[in-house]
């Protein structure tokens, strides 16, 4: 559900990882397009600067920017319209909309939540984006769920997380995991490689 890359220090090891889960089953592997997979927040949040370290250029990012232009929601992301919205919002106990603290997208409440399901035929929102401590969170009645995957967030966070595993759309368990403990996590070195090894 996106966000694959900004989370560490191996976004560029993790991506490769789900593009070769993809490659290896492409009818089950869906990837979609989260609000890091775009040129200018990968930027900011660190995955340019890891790829730049361990290659010495740029040219992995900007391979893995081409890539992300043709996941799910395959647009360049703007600060609004639908695709921003779609990218950015986030639940909140509030009733119908209001502005996001973000300074993109919008909170979006139970009424509005019911209403999308609804019309759209729906059985749940599935979404992460949000950090959530225990792994996962259901809000709105059990139609929606917030999954986080990165546990130990920023190496500070010390939350747990999680994978949703789907048997049916009613039959779904979460299944929780930690990090690595920090005394057996490895910090790759800073040293930019040399461009002729
Ligand atoms: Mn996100």
């Amino acid at each position: 559900m996106g966000d694959f890359v900004d989370r560490g220090y191996y976004s560029l090891e993790t991506l490769t990882r789900l593009l070769t889960l993809k490659a290896r089953w492409p009818h089950r592997i869906t990837l979609l397009r989260g609000n890091h997979e775009s040129r200018q927040i990968t930027q900011v949040y660190g995955f340019y600067d890891e790829c730049q370290t361990k290659y010495g250029n740029s040219n992995a990012w900007k391979y893995c920017c081409k890539v992300f232009d043709f996941l799910t929601i395959a647009a360049v992301i703007s600060l609004s319209g639908a695709f921003c919205d779609l990218v950015w919002s986030d639940p909140a106990e509030v009733e119908t909309w209001t502005v996001s603290p973000r300074g993109a997208g919008w909170l979006f409440g139970a009424k509005v939540t019911h209403e999308f399901i609804h019309i759209n035929h729906l059985k749940l929102i599935c979404r992460a984006h949000q950090l959530v401590h225990e792994g996962y969170k259901y809000m709105f009645d059990g139609n929606l769920v917030t999954i986080w995957s990165a546990p130990n967030y920023c190496y500070r966070c010390g939350n747990i997380a999680s994978i949703l595993k789907f048997n049916s759309v009613d039959n779904r368990t979460p299944a929780l995991f930690q990090a690595v403990p920090n005394e057996e996590r490895v910090i790759p070195d800073r040293v930019i490689t040399p461009y002729f090894l």
